[in-house]
């Protein structure tokens, strides 16, 4: 049987897992044969978007250059997983409108603020709130959660195969698999 192409969209604040989340989905896709694309920030913000930073106006243009090239790569036939904080909701939905209904997924990684800041796993709450890092979201720069993503999981305090589990029945249930 053969892979339906789409992007699942990650959404969520640092620290919540997003690129975790989709690692382990992509490996696990990986062992059904599927073919994949994992953008995130290790391989997008260094190049593509080299030029851009983290105000509002570069999360947007970050965000619709991700969306255009995962479009490209649905077009190859991809399962494309995006990891990126992907703040405001009108950008999400801008790049939801690039593509057919059924070929976007909008992964919500819902982990509570609290919970992301004592992980700080890059020390970079501590940063911001130090003043050493402006913008940083949650602290000084708003996170608009989806108001109904077609995925919601929780990567708080349940096993990361919870989370995995949940994406992977998504997509056979919904005839991508
Ligand atoms: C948020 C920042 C910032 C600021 C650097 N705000 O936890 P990380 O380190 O590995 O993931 C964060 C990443 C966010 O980049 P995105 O491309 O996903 O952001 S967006 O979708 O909003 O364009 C964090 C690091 O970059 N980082 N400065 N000010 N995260």
């Amino acid at each position: 049987k053969k892979q339906k192409a789409c992007v699942l969209w990650f959404t969520g604040l640092s620290g919540a897992g997003k690129s975790t989340v989709a690692g382990a989905v992509e490996q696990r896709l990986h062992e059904m044969n599927a073919h994949t694309y994992l953008l995130d920030g290790d391989n997008v913000r260094h190049g593509l978007c080299g030029d851009l930073g983290f105000s509002d106006e570069d999360r947007k243009e970050n965000i619709r250059r991700v969306g255009e090239v995962a479009k490209l790569m649905v077009d190859a036939g991809l399962l494309v997983l995006t990891a990126f904080i992907s703040p405001h909701r009108a950008e999400r939905q801008l790049v939801r409108d690039l593509l057919p209904d059924a070929e976007f997924i909008e992964v919500f990684v819902d982990v509570p603020l609290d919970i992301c800041e004592q992980r700080d796993p890059k020390g970079l709450y501590k940063k911001a709130r130090a003043g050493e890092i402006k913008n940083f979201t949650g602290i000084d720069s708003v996170y608009e959660a989806p108001d109904n993503p077609e995925i919601r999981v929780e990567n708080g305090d349940q096993p990361l195969s919870i989370a995995v589990d949940q994406i992977i029945q998504y997509l056979e249930q919904h005839g991508y698999l």
